[in-house]
């Protein structure tokens, strides 16, 4: 499958200057010469062009740049779709918002194919507010409420086919907001916070998800946010939380992806290249892109795969 690079240089969904930059940091990684390199075809459609933000009123005057991240996620919405029907989308972000248009638009591709969608959202954070909770007002925190189908997205365009809680993963979770704990309780979301982790370890989880996707014949959409990874590895993100994915966990996370063969599209979110140290942040995303595209660290070309 062909990979379709889109670049999203979004970054209205957080307070921090820099996301705007990820799209070419990503590029100057070389991540199209990565997937070169691995075997795939890869066209890099460049970056997304948003149509002029127009006003939008909402009740909570917390919320920071909503006009802004409506505009984005039509536009990202549009291009993500199109790339599903072309190949494998991946989305160079930008911050974690751009998944309202990214998911949006690969809704609607699974809708037409009568597939079910899954979303394995890889994050420190569980991105469960709505407009109306969200304290903040950073709009990176509400997409996973979003494509749950949560009510209080009234200026957002409709979130096409809400995607049912059985189908959500959250994993790496060791952040997260009182009302955001408030509503997941009243979902079934599947929580794999680091305590859960911790004690079963980073693969068995996700083997278990992965089953369900196979069974279903689903399409699976993979959002990788930065600070899903330990700050110790990965500094170059606005919100870093204590205690994340090692190296190793987060390869072997991609590792898992890739021989599972569900994967169809992905975000590559909330890098800040400004706050990066001479590329090590951009390098370590683009090495788990290779691994979630076959790199392994020992080939073993005899073994069939399962
Ligand atoms: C926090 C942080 N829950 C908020 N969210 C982040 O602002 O809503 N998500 N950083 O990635
Ligand atoms: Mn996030
Ligand atoms: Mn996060
Ligand atoms: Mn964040």
């Amino acid at each position: 499958d062909r990979c379709i690079l889109i670049g999203a240089p979004v970054e209205s969904g957080q307070r921090y200057a820099g996301c705007l930059m990820g799209p070419a940091a990503y590029r100057a990684g070389k991540l199209p010469e990565t997937l070169i390199s691995l075997g795939r075809e890869v066209e890099d459609r460049g970056d997304v062009i948003p149509a002029p933000a127009r006003p939008a009123q909402i009740a909570n005057t917390a919320v920071h740049s909503l006009p802004e991240t409506i505009a984005w996620t039509e536009a990202l919405g549009r291009a993500t779709e199109r790339a599903m029907a072309d190949g494998f989308p991946i989305v160079m972000g930008g911050d974690h918002s751009l998944a309202l248009g990214s998911v949006a638009g690969v809704a609607r591709y699974a809708q037409e194919q009568g597939r079910p969608l899954f979303v394995l959202w890889l994050d420190a954070h569980t991105d469960f507010h709505t407009l109306e909770t969200t304290q903040s007002g950073n709009l990176h925190g509400t997409p996973v409420a979003y494509l749950a189908g949560k009510p209080g997205f009234d200026p957002l365009p409709p979130f096409p086919a809400p995607v049912p809680a059985e189908q959500i993963c959250l994993y790496g979770i060791r952040s997260i907001d009182p009302a955001e704990h408030a509503a997941l309780l009243e979902h079934d979301i599947q929580i794999n916070d680091m305590r859960v982790l911790d004690e079963k370890g980073i693969a068995a989880p996700l083997s278990a998800f992965l089953k369900r996707v196979k069974q279903a014949n689903g399409l699976l959409h993979v959002s990788l946010d930065v600070d899903f990874l330990d700050p110790a590895i990965a500094p170059a993100v606005g919100t870093t939380v204590p205690g994340g994915a090692t190296f190793r966990e987060a390869h072997l996370v991609m590792e898992l992806l890739h021989e599972s063969g569900l994967v169809s599209s992905l975000d590559l979110v909330e890098l800040n290249p400004f706050l990066d140290e001479r590329g090590r942040t951009t390098n370590l995303m683009v090495d788990l892109v290779a691994s979630l595209f076959g790199r392994k660290v020992f080939d073993r070309p005899t073994r069939s795969a399962g």
